[in-house]
């Protein structure tokens, strides 16, 4: 399979691109990434699931934490502190260039695309990295505490307002990033990363030109559970499934995708029972590079069964 694509947001789905860049061929794959977490702070444009992409690609981020850059510093949030700034939000010395860069090339008409575009060649990432939209789309969650910007629920709220709806504000009117609908028409198989689905996923779902094209690509779409033994390994996945008042299982997340995928990987010791697609088993836990390559190579597998 020549052309696969990746639809990510987060960490999780940071972890399997890498595993599927370390076995297809150089320029393989593209990754389409979520940017309905992106948010302006401190006049800067923050574009986090992008960012974590770069940095895992380019082998900077910082695992443990799950964003940010490895080996940080972080001078500015101490001046900002001292000066009274808002810190809610942590800003590292290395990841602030990002977003000073970032910020000040779309003022000057750059395009979120290009942007990220020449950061991934300046750090020679082979992998095709695509935000979802240049334009605008942002993610609201509708808490027991009203209505939320993605980061302050999040990270400022700790995801702990109860959420009852969510949306993403500019989706309607927001048309796919250059290359987007391209590279999933083309597509030999196009896997969703084991992102939380709710909050990573969806935004690209709610594009329709990005949604049109993933009902007319001839390429078998097959995702990647991000539930392991009833728990998401990191962030809300199983919180938000069960505010939204649903069982927290793979069957929720495959029927959450239904009319979408074609199949979906599970971990070895869990349980699909959905017989519109096809399910296969692999330990999804990706700790290291081996397990990273071994989920890829599963969700592969997988597509490649489809398509024959
Ligand atoms: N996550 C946190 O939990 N606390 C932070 O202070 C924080 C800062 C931050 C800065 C830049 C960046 O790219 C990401 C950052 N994140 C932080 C992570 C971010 O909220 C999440 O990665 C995503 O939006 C969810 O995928």
């Amino acid at each position: 399979m020549k052309n696969i694509v990746v639809l990510t947001g987060g960490v999780g789905g940071a972890k399997l691109v890498l595993g599927l860049a370390r076995i297809l061929p150089e320029e393989a794959l593209t990754a389409i990434v979520n940017t309905g977490d992106d948010f302006r702070h401190l006049g800067l444009h923050i574009s986090p699931d992008i960012d974590t992409l770069l940095y895992t690609l380019a082998g900077k981020a910082n695992a443990a934490q799950g964003w940010g850059r490895e080996g940080e510093s972080w001078a500015f949030m101490a001046a900002l502190r001292e000066l009274g700034g808002a810190n809610w939000f942590a800003l590292g010395d290395g990841d602030l260039a990002l977003h000073v860069l970032r910020s000040y090339s779309l003022t000057r008409g750059e395009t979120l695309s290009q942007v990220t575009a020449n950061v991934a060649a300046r750090w020679d990432i082979a992998t095709r990295i695509l935000p979802m939209s240049d334009d605008p789309v942002a993610t609201l969650l509708d808490t027991d505490s009203g209505r939320l910007e993605f980061q302050r629920y999040f990270v400022e709220r700790r995801c702990d307002p109860r959420v009852q709806s969510i949306l993403f504000d500019g989706a309607e009117a927001a048309v796919p990033a250059p290359g987007v609908t391209d590279a999933i028409l083309s597509a030999d198989a196009v896997i969703l990363a084991p992102s939380n689905p709710f909050l990573s996923i969806d935004p690209l779902l709610a594009i329709p030109g990005l949604r049109s094209a993933l009902t007319q690509t001839s390429a078998p779409i097959v995702a990647v559970s991000p539930l392991i033994g009833g728990k998401a390994v990191k962030g809300p996945t199983v919180r938000l499934m069960t505010d939204l008042g649903m069982v927290v299982s793979n069957e929720s997340i495959a029927r959450h995708y239904a009319g979408l995928i074609d199949g979906m990987v599970i971990d070895s010791d869990d349980q699909c029972d959905m017989p519109d697609i096809v399910v296969i088993k692999c330990p999804t836990l990706m700790t290291t590079l081996a397990d990273k390559r071994r989920v890829a190579q599963a969700a592969l597998d997988l597509a490649a069964r489809m398509r024959s």
